[in-house]
């Protein structure tokens, strides 16, 4: 039987264990939106993963939505993240940057000139976001053309070389959370005519184009996708048909050959089977027609991961807070121990405290 504890070998990324650090945004980011000191640190102390996926980072200024959280489309910080990846392959750890734009869950106040957030469409969902004056309604967003696109598939393919520039092993394209991917994707949301809009698989086409486009720049086998068929965080509404949707979207990423898929199950950080949903996501389906490796994620205990990578449910489980609060989690969980409380009120901003401090089971040690 395989082992949550096993190796895997992920495209060509090589992983001592299939214990996952999901991608975590925490709002640190220096001066240049630059991976600071502090975040060095941080990963270095979570090495230990079989894989760490970077915090979603932006592919370009216009990709940004909330304050203080870091790019990729910068020199600085290039050189930046190259600090972090060095650390965390010092200590023996793989990590792959999450590559992401945040489209229409954005604030005029973070983006280049004042300008209005982009996305599928020109209407304002209900969220918040957090910027300098604290949390405030995101802005109103102008629908891209189609002529645009071309120019953001080409920030992805320069985002992805950029995160090889900067030693990570590879790239996760966040596709989830109804950033700007998932609002190309989803009918709750896209209003588009055109070859970018209206069928299926006209909203799956942005995120195909992308994925081919970074796969051609750095390697299908260090490319992977996140997607969350079923959550409605950001305040946006589910698909009218997830089950075809994410069909689909699996049809077109298959043949790419890319290296593996991250699914958040449910709610993201809610309930893996949210009791509004009238028809249950059947996530096995889609797994049988893709051919990489499948990350699940979303409050996975130790029992329910080591179960679902026994019975082959999961290749690879993800842990998002458990993360945060044990930077020796791996440890923790192959030896059953306890494991230290979330400081929640210190997760978004700040400095080491709720981030680099939290200790390990040698500091507890009396
Ligand atoms: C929490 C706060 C801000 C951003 C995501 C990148 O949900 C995020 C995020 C989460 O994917």
């Amino acid at each position: 039987m395989t082992s949550l504890f096993d190796p895997i070998t992920v495209g060509n990324i090589s992983l001592s264990n299939r214990i996952v650090m999901a991608p975590l945004t925490r709002n640190r980011a220096i001066e240049g939106l630059l991976p600071g000191p502090l975040s060095v640190e941080y990963y270095r102390q979570r090495a230990s993963a079989g894989l760490i996926i970077a915090e979603a980072t932006q592919i370009s200024a216009m990709g940004q939505g909330y304050i203080d959280t870091p790019g990729i489309h910068t020199q600085a910080q290039v050189t930046a993240w190259r600090k972090v990846t060095d650390a965390v392959h010092a200590e023996g750890g793989r990590m792959v940057l999450q590559l992401w734009h945040v489209g229409r869950i954005s604030h005029s106040s973070l983006l280049p000139g004042g300008a209005a957030p982009v996305s599928s469409t020109s209407r304002r969902p209900n969220a918040k976001t957090f910027t300098r004056d604290g949390f405030v309604d995101v802005s109103a967003p102008r629908a891209l053309r189609d002529d645009e696109l071309p120019g953001l598939i080409d920030d992805y393919r320069q985002a992805a070389r950029h995160a090889i520039d900067a030693g990570f092993d590879g790239v996760e394209i966040h596709a989830a959370n109804n950033y700007l991917l998932e609002q190309f994707l989803r009918d709750s949301v896209n209003d588009r005519s055109g070859p970018y809009g209206g069928s299926i698989a006209n909203r799956a086409r942005l995120l195909a184009e992308i994925m081919q486009s970074v796969s051609t720049e750095i390697g299908a086998n260090r490319t992977g996708v996140r997607l969350s068929p079923m959550t409605t965080f950001n305040d946006t509404p589910r698909d009218s048909n997830p089950q075809a949707l994410y069909t689909e979207v699996i049809e077109q990423l298959t043949p790419l050959g890319i290296a593996y898929l991250h699914m958040i199950e449910g709610e993201t950080g809610g309930a893996r089977e949210p009791e509004d949903a009238t028809v249950p996501f059947d996530y096995a389906a889609l797994r049988k027609r893709f051919s990489g490796a499948w990350i699940a994620n979303n409050g996975y205990t130790r029992d329910g991961a080591i179960e679902a990578v026994a019975s082959g449910k999961a290749d690879l489980i993800a842990f998002g807070r458990p993360f945060i609060s044990n930077p020796d989690l791996v440890r923790r969980l192959r030896e059953n121990a306890p494991l230290n409380d979330l400081q929640a009120d210190k997760l978004y901003g700040g400095g080491a405290e709720g981030y680099t401090d939290y200790p390990t089971l040698d500091a507890q040690k009396p």
